[in-house]
């Protein structure tokens, strides 16, 4: 999964990328961490495999331009769109501290108001053009009603997110640069002492009817226990009032936002999480891992984690009747621990 930070100048974009990968001096601003998954640290103690592999989520923070006109212009500057092309999800950090140079008090709420609406600024601009030009070339093809149909609704206020557009459209749009098209996450970034306050609800409804998932962490705290070795981490948390850190908050908000799952194999080779949409058939699943197990599938054998601990393995899931054969159209649930049978 790769996720990019947006925000406007000085909220704490770098200071929150830095408290969720854990680099404290990154100058290329990107990182990647591991998806903290217990299934996979308690397998990989069973088998014993030569490699383990977790799930891992890029991030990319984009160093402001430099001599931006105004704060606008800072906010989506080219290389930051051009990162947002492949990127499964925008994070948009918003203030919650005072500002520390003018002291002025922070205003989330008005903030995401006004992220939104230059995302889809930029996004109107991009569909208008497009338009434009295919009117010229007299074009009235599906495109044409397409983009009509998302100037429309940027018109009323909707982002591209909250609109339902087909698989074949969505291939339309994929060349374009439309940030309000990409899933969402709204970090409100907090002053130190509010560390563990609950999410503004105000704020949380705006962003739910934007599409998004909204989250809450206090950035400076937390980057300064991120920098602690990991088995000291855990007082410094519980002293903050919290339960868990940002990076595994975050990492269980994007989950719950792009609608993902974990699938897991195993092995002595290896034991690994694969990462999927609720959903995905074993067919497809399959083609997470290689093209020639999705083209040459036969069966998905399956066992749940949970069947897997309180049998004691693979071998007593079998006898009691816990593995089973799945075809291609079985939906993978969060867990499963698949061997996938196929022909070369
Ligand atoms: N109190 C408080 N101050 C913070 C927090 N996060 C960032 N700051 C301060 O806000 C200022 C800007 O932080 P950065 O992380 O550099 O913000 P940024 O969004 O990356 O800034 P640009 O990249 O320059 O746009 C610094 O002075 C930080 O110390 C926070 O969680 N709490
Ligand atoms: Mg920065």
């Amino acid at each position: 999964m790769k996720v990019v930070l947006a925000g406007f100048p000085r909220v704490g974009k770098t200071t929150v990328f830095q408290s969720l990968t854990g680099l404290a001096d990154s100058t290329t601003g990107r990182g990647v961490i591991r998806v903290p998954d217990p299934r996979v640290d308690k397998l990989s103690e069973i088998y014993r495999p030569k490699k383990t592999t977790y799930a891992t989520v890029s991030f990319v923070d984009v160093q402001p331009p430099e001599g931006a006109s105004d704060e606008k212009a800072a906010l989506l500057s080219p290389p930051l769109v051009s990162e947002l092309k492949d990127a499964d999800a925008v994070i948009a950090v918003v203030r919650g501290f005072a500002d520390p140079y003018s002291g002025a008090p922070p205003q989330p709420e008005t903030e995401f108001a006004r992220l939104d609406e230059e995302f889809a600024l930029s996004d109107l601009a991009v569909l208008d053009k497009r338009l434009e030009r295919l009117n010229r070339e007299g074009k009235k093809d599906r495109e044409h009603a397409l983009l009509e149909r998302l100037v429309a609704a940027l018109g009323e206020g909707q982002p591209l997110r909250t609109i339902e557009v087909a698989p074949e459209e969505a291939k339309l749009l994929s060349g374009y640069q439309l940030i309000s098209l990409a899933q969402l996450l709204v970090v409100l970034n907090r002053a130190d002492e509010d560390a563990a306050e609950p999410l503004p609800p105000k704020l949380a409804l705006l962003v739910g009817q934007r599409g998004g998932e909204c989250l809450a962490m206090a950035g400076r705290l937390e980057r300064e226990i991120a920098e602690l070795p990991p088995e000291d981490q855990a007082p410094f948390l519980c002293d903050a009032g919290l339960d868990a850190s940002a990076r595994d908050r975050f990492v269980q908000a994007a989950y719950r936002l792009l609608n993902l799952v974990s699938f897991l194999t195993s092995g002595e080779d290896e034991v690994r999480a694969w990462t999927i949409r609720r959903g995905t058939v074993a067919q497809k699943a399959a083609g997470k891992i290689h093209s020639d197990i999705e083209k040459g599938f036969i069966r998905a054998e399956v066992i749940a984690y949970d069947d897997f601990v309180r049998y004691g393995g693979e071998a007593e899931c079998k006898k009691a009747g816990k593995a089973r054969l799945e075809g291609k159209e079985y939906p993978v649930a969060d867990g499963d621990i698949i061997h996938f049978r196929f022909n070369v």
